[in-house]
C-alpha cells in the first residue's frame, strides 16, 4: 500500500510543478497570513480521489476540508496538500506533499514530497525511513552540533514573543538557525541528518502527521512542549530532534 501511496503523492506533485497564475485563485482562511490557493485544492481533491481507490473505508482529514472527519476511527488520511503555501504563493520552491495514514489514531505510514527537489521521504510503522530509497538514521546530534529550525507560528501572533525567547536560547547554544515555512519538510531534515532539531509552538496535524513517523522510523524523537505524544486529532507544539538535542531541548527552556 505504502507503494500505491507514494506513486499518487509523486503525480499529485506533478499538479505543483505545473501550477501557474498561482496568485490569481489566492484566498484568506482564519487567522492572519493563512492563504489557499486553488492548487491546494485542486491537489487535495486529487489525493482523496485516488487514496480512496486505495482504502475505500479511510476516512480522510485534510487542511482544505470544510468539515473533519475522525482521527480515531479504523483507517484515516491526515493530508496537507501542499505545506508551505505561503512559500508556494511566492514561487520559494520549498514546499511538500505531505499524506499520513493513522489506524485507530496511530501513524502507520507516511509519506513526505518535495517536488521542487524531487525528494520523497517515506515510512512504514516497523519498517524504517527513507529518502528516495536511502535509509534514513538520524545520528546523535547535538543542539551544539548542528543547525536548528524553527516554526514561527504566522497565523498565531500570540506565541510570537514565547517563539523567540526560545529561539535565542537556540541560537546561542547552535551553529545556526533556518526558518524554511514547511514543517512537513523540516521534521523530515531531521530525520536526515540536516538538522538537528526543530519546533514550532502550534502545528495541525496535517503538518505534522505525515513527518512523525518519518522521524520515529529513522530513529528520531518527536513530542510536545510538555513532553507528550502528539495528538493526531488536534493542534499542538512540536519539537522534533535527535534523541540527544530532545533531551537538550528540555533542559534549555
Ligand atoms: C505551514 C507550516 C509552517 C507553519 C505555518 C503553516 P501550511 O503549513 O508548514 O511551518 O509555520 O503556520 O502551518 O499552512 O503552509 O500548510
Amino acid at each position: 500500500m505504502l507503494k500505491k501511496i507514494k506513486d499518487i503523492v509523486k503525480v499529485a506533485g506533478e499538479i505543483i510543478l505545473n501550477a501557474h497564475h498561482i496568485k490569481d485563485g489566492i484566498e484568506s482562511k482564519e487567522g492572519r497570513a493563512n492563504f489557499v490557493t486553488s492548487y491546494d485544492v485542486e491537489v487535495q481533491n486529487f489525493l482523496y480521489q485516488e487514496l480512496k481507490k486505495v482504502l475505500p473505508e479511510a476516512a480522510f482529514i485534510g487542511e482544505e476540508d470544510k468539515k473533519r472527519e475522525n482521527v480515531i476511527g479504523d483507517y484515516c488520511f491526515i493530508i496537507d496538500p501542499i505545506d508551505g503555501t505561503t512559500n508556494f504563493i511566492f514561487d520559494y520552491r520549498h514546499s511538500a506533499i505531505s499524506v499520513g495514514l493513522a489506524f485507530h489514531g496511530q501513524i502507520i505510514m507516511g509519506v513526505v514530497y518535495n517536488p521542487f527537489l524531487n525528494e520523497m521521504f517515506y515510512a512504514e510503522k516497523g519498517k524504517g525511513a527513507f529518502l528516495n530509497g536511502r535509509k534514513l538514521n538520524v545520528s546523535g546530534l547535538m543542539i551544539s552540533e548542528g543547525i536548528v529550525a524553527i516554526g514561527t507560528c504566522p497565523y498565531h501572533r500570540e506565541l510570537t514573543d514565547e517563539t523567540f525567547r526560545i529561539t535565542r536560547k537556540l541560537y546561542d547554544t547552535a551553529l545556526d538557525i533556518r526558518r524554511t515555512g514547511s514543517a512537513a519538510l523540516d521534521i523530515c531534515y531531521v530525520a536526515a541528518n540536516r538538522f538537528a532539531l526543530y519546533f514550532e509552538l502550534i502545528l495541525s496535524p496535517w503538518d505534522y502527521a505525515g513527518a512523525s513517523i518519518i522521524l520515529t522510523e529513522a530513529g528520531g524523537c518527536i513530542g510536545t512542549m510538555e513532553k507528550k505524544e502528539l495528538p493526531y486529532r488536534l493542534p499542538c507544539s512540536v519539537i522534533a530532534a535527535s534523541p540527544r538535542a530532545y533531551e537538550e531541548f528540555y533542559q534549555l527552556l
